[in-house]
């Protein structure tokens, strides 16, 4: 989509450190990083938010969690000895702000529960 900032990205219109890329996912930096390991797995195609996804994006999906798990270990956190969380921040309450699906990899330090 032309005005959506993160197929953007995909596209390589917008700049992003991208750490990760897959036939079906990228995933780069988040910008205002909450965590030392803050990354943003997206799907190349357009997802508006996880409340709209269906049957037909299951490979998508399966990708973008491998997709997580391969960045969660080459940042060093993939072990169940630091461990990381994954997010998918849906509407309003949860404070999504980015109208295209995106799993957020954060680790490097010590998280609580439940979220704020
Ligand atoms: P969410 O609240 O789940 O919609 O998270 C959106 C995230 O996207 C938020 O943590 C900040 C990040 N973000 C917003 N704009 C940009 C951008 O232009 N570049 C990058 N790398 N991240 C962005």
């Amino acid at each position: 989509m032309d005005d959506c900032l993160f197929c953007g990205i995909v596209a390589r219109r917008v700049p992003a450190e991208i750490v990760h890329e897959t036939e079906r996912t990228v995933a780069f930096r988040d910008i205002a990083p909450a965590a030392p390991v803050h990354v943003l797995v997206v799907p190349r195609v357009h997802v508006t938010s996880a409340s709209t996804v269906g049957h037909e994006h299951a490979e998508d999906l399966a990708a973008m969690v491998v997709a997580a798990r391969e960045v969660a270990e080459a940042e060093g956190i993939g072990s169940e000895e630091r461990g990381y969380r994954l997010v998918f921040n849906v509407g309003r309450d949860s404070a999504n702000s980015v109208p295209h699906l995106h799993l957020h990899v954060i680790g490097g330090r010590p998280m609580s529960w439940p979220p704020g």
